[in-house]
């Protein structure tokens, strides 16, 4: 039957959808976006990183996800290192969650600072203005969402711990919360592999979990390091709908992977790395960042995606 799941996400032909020549204004690079509905169109929070090397958010907005942007003039979230000192460096990488239950949209994020990378949280209900919680985990610490509703009445994140040890894997993590500011009940839920794996000693959540009728899904990064460099694939776990602490599914290969120029060869080659998808009708719209460089867009039938991994034998976890 072949490599049933190498076609499950189909890059766009238009990629990348995004590059900085799109931009209204000077920048370096655009890249590693989230993304959400908003409005009846596509927003992606865009991480813009300008010529100094620092980042910025910027959201852009398009009735059909693929064309036709209009992006915002100025930067959206601008890092505010005066009131928060751990974002001196710029924010990255932003995770978008909408919370039915309050109407809000959760925005985790990498403030990035003299301590190193940590997770920030903000919330906004119209992306033009943004109330910021502040940190909410100390660094090292990135790679983090909000899961969209609550369970046993606590909020609950995914996160990535690194430990300053050399030879510690980084894993991903799960925390749960009271509201939204206190962060605890910390526990592994998905091990980096060791070895000669793709997702060998370092792996990070992608998007935030999509919910769906069989449970969360779940897109994570792992990142090989090789002689060449680091190459950043994408592999698929599903976790139990009301207990995302159960992992029902890992697949055990990578489902995308570095292969065009444009995540091949940029300001850091071979990544494909995305921070938001969405979900229209049946079709998941996976937005991610091209070799740091650009934004591009993949598509796969979510029907396909979990009939793919319920096609996997039960979760082992990894000793
Ligand atoms: C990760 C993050 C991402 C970046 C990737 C590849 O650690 O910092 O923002 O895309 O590295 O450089």
């Amino acid at each position: 039957m072949g490599n049933a799941h190498a076609d499950l996400f189909r890059r766009h032909p238009e990629n990348p959808i995004l590059t900085v020549d799109d931009w209204p204004y000077p920048a370096n690079s655009v890249f590693n976006a989230g993304a959400t509905l908003f409005d009846g169109q596509t927003l992606l929070l865009v991480r813009v990183e300008d010529r100094r090397g620092m980042s910025h958010l910027t959201a852009a907005r398009s009735g059909d996800g693929v064309t036709g942007w209009r992006i915002d003039p100025a930067p959206s979230f601008l890092p505010d290192p005066a009131r928060y000192p751990e974002e001196m460096w710029g924010v990255e990488d932003p995770r978008i969650t909408y919370v039915k239950e309050t109407g809000e949209y959760l925005i985790a994020y990498t403030a990035y600072g003299e301590a190193g990378p940590l997770v920030s949280l903000a919330r906004t209900t119209d992306f033009a203005r943004f109330e910021r919680l502040g940190p909410i985990l100390p660094p090292d610490d990135k790679d983090a969402a909000v899961f969209p509703v609550r369970f046993d009445d606590k909020w609950t994140l995914l996160h990535r711990p690194a430990s300053a040890h050399a030879g510690v894997p980084a894993h991903i993590w799960l925390a749960h919360s009271p509201d939204l500011r206190h962060w605890g009940e910390f526990r592994i839920l998905l091990r980096a592999r060791r070895g000669g794996w793709w997702d060998a000693n370092k792996i990070g959540l992608s998007p935030p979990p999509l919910e769906t009728p069989e449970g969360w899904l779940v897109l994570y990064h792992g990142v090989r390091l090789t002689a060449g460099g680091c190459i950043y694939r994408l592999g698929l776990a599903l976790l139990e709908r009301n207990n995302p602490a159960h992992v029902l599914r890992r697949s055990d290969e990578w489902v995308f992977s570095p292969k065009e120029e444009y995540e091949r060869a940029g300001d850091v080659d071979d990544v494909v790395f995305p921070c938001g998808w969405v979900l229209v009708g049946d079709e998941i719209r996976l937005y991610y960042g091209g070799a740091d460089t650009c934004i591009a867009l993949a598509t796969a039938s979510l029907t396909q995606v979990l009939e793919y991994l319920k096609s996997l034998p039960p979760y082992a976890p990894l000793q």
